[in-house]
């Protein structure tokens, strides 16, 4: 099985409210029609989730009462993307069901509290494409806070040992500066844990509450702790995607496993 991040940055514009891509995720949905291979999908808030998760402050938890408008109004946006994702994967004949962390997990200071697995075990064997994305969730210290798409690639790769997890975004893979930025930012093609260590991730303009790049790269890191193999790729570019679910060769940044 492989699970896949569907980037806010790639199935969205970040930069503008509300602005889903739709014909960019008609082709990835395309893509893993086409590659017909099991997995877990997950995607980001992207523009249905950054930019009020940040007016209202929620990922530093509950501090004043305006916050719950802004907690409601977030979680109903991230199931709106969420529903345009589930459509479009539908479309193109995928079983695709959602799985609103909201409503299977909880968290405690950012980090996984408890966590309701048999729910998707049991959407897997059925043989449904589960999908799960960036959502406003309760948290045990904090009252609510943030749970990222990456914070859920970390945990459904802990428990359920994906063959790889691949991050789907809007640049060619992980380069030695943010390439937006930086017109000299080399690609890694192939990276261990070690060459993650000294990279600069400069953050994009918009508003991001969960570290951007940065944030990602401790994910893979603790991914490849595990022993399991990541792979960062281009969603703007055709069948990229589609490349790496079949195992061909493509422009991408790979980051080994390490052994144990
Ligand atoms: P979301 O969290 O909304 O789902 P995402 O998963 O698509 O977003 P981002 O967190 O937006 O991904 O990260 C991708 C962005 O990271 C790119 O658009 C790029 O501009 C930026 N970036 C910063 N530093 C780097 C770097 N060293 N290599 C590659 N991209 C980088
Ligand atoms: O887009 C963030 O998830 P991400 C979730 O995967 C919210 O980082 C609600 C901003």
């Amino acid at each position: 099985m492989f699970i896949v991040k569907l980037g806010g940055s790639v199935i969205t514009d970040k930069s503008k409210r509300y602005c889903f891509h739709v014909k960019t995720m008609t082709r990835l949905a395309y893509e893993i029609k086409k590659a017909d291979i099991p997995l877990a999908l997950v995607h980001g808030a992207g523009s249905y989730g950054h930019i009020l998760a940040k007016e209202y402050q929620l990922n530093d938890g509950y501090n004043n009462k305006d916050q719950l408008k802004g907690f409601a109004l977030t979680q109903a946006k991230v199931q709106e993307l969420n529903s345009l994702v589930l459509s479009t994967l539908q479309e193109k004949k995928i079983s695709a069901i959602s799985l609103p962390p909201h409503a299977f997990l909880r968290l405690d200071d950012h980090r996984i509290d408890e966590i309701n697995y048999s729910i998707i075990d049991n959407y897997l064997k059925k043989g449904f494409t589960p999908v799960t994305f960036g959502d406003v969730a309760l948290d045990k210290t904090l009252s609510f806070s943030i749970c990222s798409g990456d914070l859920l690639m970390r945990v459904l790769a802990k428990h359920y040992k994906p063959k790889k997890a691949v991050f789907v975004v809007d640049v060619d893979g992980i380069y030695s500066a943010n390439p937006k930025k930086n017109p000299d930012a080399v690609l890694l093609k192939s990276a261990s844990v070690g060459d993650l260590e000294n990279l600069t991730t400069a953050v994009d303009g918009h508003a991001d509450v969960t570290e951007g790049m940065k944030g990602k790269i401790n994910t893979i890191k603790m991914i490849a702790q595990l022993g399991i193999d990541t792979i960062v790729v281009n969603g703007n570019k055709k069948n990229r995607l589609y490349k790496v679910l079949v195992g061909e060769e493509t422009i991408c940044t790979y980051i080994h496993g390490m052994k144990k």
